[in-house]
């Protein structure tokens, strides 16, 4: 009886070390709460908007509480349908967590991931860190879903990222981060104590890179990573041995919110949850209740700044000095188009008066991507890819919504990850 007591206090441990441990946590005041409510109802409203699917919608609506329930359905019912043997592993990791957080049985997806990843091997070493983003996710929703089964998937998981967590960009150790600090939580009572070394090994060398990306002004990585960031470090066991000052990330999240800077619904996604205190450990503890939150009374949100009458000239230069010996070209025009256009616009224009300069998209997550240009594709398979840059500087954002400067020098670059 006592042997019984003392294992029903250990399962309620575990239990308890499964919820969330916000340590570093920091809240929106109440005078600011109307620009992240702001931020919500626009990622709820794009919905309706989209032909596209993106779960990660889904899971940041549940996770602070839906205002738009027709959005809330529309999803759900797209994600239940969707065929779980098309998507590659993130993509099928972030389904199941939406319809998780949607109180939905995610069925025969959750044994799909957990068969693709117990074949999952890293492409090859000093493979380029983002590849383990993907895997990140899949090891997150596993651990949700199924924690003891996917014990040996992480610990190899895991020991590769040994390895390899030096080359993460802040978004991919932000996720791999979530995925390890969920199975270091939910290692079960008895087991011996090496998981934890493990995991708490691998997480401190997470935590410690993603602390040397913690910038003066509170942001971590660029402010497209913050997000995720912020989720990892308030959660994790291990601190990083840069303190983070929680409340200084947040004000100046806030100020760029204000600038206008969190339009796309997917920027919006990734920090929600970190702005209403939650994080994707949150999911299997999302309650589904007839109740809903009441909608809140909107302050304006900058909307995208219009185009003017008054045109910018842009120099858009293509260079691919990587693929096809005989289709080298480094070409440059010059376009001009309305004040406030997005970047999307410079393409067209060069495109519509130079047919050298056309060029392919695909819809993803984050919006139009550019796939190809002047006939020169990515290529997974070949880590290929078209870069964008302003002079030398990297775009923080994509075609669709970066908006250039006049005469600012934009450059498409085929390059490699
Ligand atoms: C991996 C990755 C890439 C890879 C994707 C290919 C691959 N096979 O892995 C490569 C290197 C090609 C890439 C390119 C770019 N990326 Co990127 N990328 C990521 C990263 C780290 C993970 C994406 C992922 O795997 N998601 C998980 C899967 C399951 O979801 P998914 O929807 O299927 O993922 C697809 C899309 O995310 C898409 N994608 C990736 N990056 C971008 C960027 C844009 C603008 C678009 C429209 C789509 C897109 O490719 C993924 C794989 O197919 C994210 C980080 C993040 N926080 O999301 C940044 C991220 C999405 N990328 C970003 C940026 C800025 C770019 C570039 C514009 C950089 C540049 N200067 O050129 C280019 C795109 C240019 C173009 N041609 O249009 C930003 C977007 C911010 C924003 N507000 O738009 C992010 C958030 C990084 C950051 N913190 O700043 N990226
Ligand atoms: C491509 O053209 C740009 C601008 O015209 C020039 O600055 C750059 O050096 C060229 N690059 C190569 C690799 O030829
Ligand atoms: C201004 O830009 C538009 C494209 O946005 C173009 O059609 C028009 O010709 C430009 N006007 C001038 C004066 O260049
Ligand atoms: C453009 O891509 C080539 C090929 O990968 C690379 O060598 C070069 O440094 C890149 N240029 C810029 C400005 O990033």
């Amino acid at each position: 009886m006592a042997w019984l007591t003392l294992y029903l206090l250990n399962v309620l441990w575990a239990v308890a070390g499964t919820s969330t441990r916000a340590q570093s946590s920091c809240s929106v005041s109440p005078e600011q709460q109307p620009w992240v409510d702001g931020l919500q109802v626009l990622m709820e409203n794009s919905v309706a908007k989209s032909d596209f699917t993106n779960p990660s919608i889904l899971i940041a609506m549940n996770l602070v509480g839906t205002y738009n329930l027709e959005a809330q359905k529309i999803l759900t019912n797209r994600l239940m349908a969707i065929d779980g043997a098309d998507l590659t592993s993130g993509q099928l990791a972030l389904t199941i967590m939406a319809l998780t957080s949607s109180c939905r049985d995610p069925g025969s997806k959750v044994p799909i991931l957990q068969k693709k990843m117990e074949k999952w091997e890293p492409s090859s070493p000093g493979a380029e860190g983002s590849a383990f983003y993907g895997p990140s996710l899949a090891i997150l929703a596993l651990c949700q879903k199924n924690s003891e089964a996917t014990i040996p998937i992480a610990v190899r998981f895991a020991k590769t990222l040994m390895r390899e967590s030096s080359l993460f960009s802040v978004d991919t150790a932000a996720v791999a981060t979530l995925a390890l600090t969920c199975m270091y939580n939910r290692i079960p009572v008895g087991s011996q104590e090496n998981y934890r070394d493990l995991f708490g090994e691998v997480l401190k060398d997470l935590v410690d890179n993603i602390g040397l990306r913690i910038k003066a002004d509170g942001i971590i990585g660029d402010i497209y990573s913050t997000g995720l960031a912020m989720q990892a470090l308030s959660v994790t066991p291990e601190q990083p041995s840069t303190k983070w000052d929680c409340e200084k990330t947040l004000n100046m999240i806030l100020n760029e919110i204000k600038q206008g800077k969190f339009q796309n619904p997917m920027s919006i996604a990734q920090i929600l949850p970190s702005l209403k205190g939650k994080t994707y450990l949150d999911v299997p503890q999302v309650i589904c209740g007839p109740d809903h939150e009441v909608p809140p009374t909107l302050t304006d949100y900058p909307s995208p700044i219009p185009t003017s009458a008054s045109n910018i000239t842009v120099t858009y230069t293509i260079n691919n000095q990587l693929k096809g010996v005989d289709l080298l070209f480094n070409v440059s025009i010059e376009v001009s188009v309305r004040s406030g256009s997005v970047l999307l616009a410079v393409l067209e224009e060069a495109q519509r008066k130079n047919s050298m300069f056309k060029f392919e998209t695909k819809m993803t997550s984050w919006g139009l991507m550019v796939s190809s240009i002047n006939n020169i594709a990515e290529n997974a398979n070949h880590k290929t890819y078209w870069e964008f840059l302003s002079g030398k500087t990297p775009l923080n954002e994509g075609v669709a919504y970066y908006v250039p400067f006049n005469r600012e020098h934009i450059t498409a670059n085929f390059t490699q990850y």
